[in-house]
């Protein structure tokens, strides 16, 4: 899934991403923060970046398990 990456906030381990619709979790086109499955995803990544996420819930928290850049 498309999404733009808006705010990094590293300590906490997570973003804001503005993403497109996502059908497995029922969701409209938003902006909204994720948490990330794994810190070491934070370095090649910045604020303004085009990314292909995929998103899952883990227990309650939607949780980015992976992600590339996109053009
Ligand atoms: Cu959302």
């Amino acid at each position: 899934m498309k999404a733009q990456v808006r705010r990094i906030t590293a300590g906490a381990q997570t973003i804001s991403l503005k993403h497109g619709e996502i059908p497995n979790l029922d969701m409209p086109r938003m902006a909204m923060v994720f948490k990330l499955k794994d810190a070491a995803m934070l370095q090649a990544i910045k604020a303004g970046d085009s990314v292909n996420v995929t998103i899952e819930e883990i227990n309650g928290d939607y949780t980015i398990t992976s992600w590339q850049a996109a053009k």
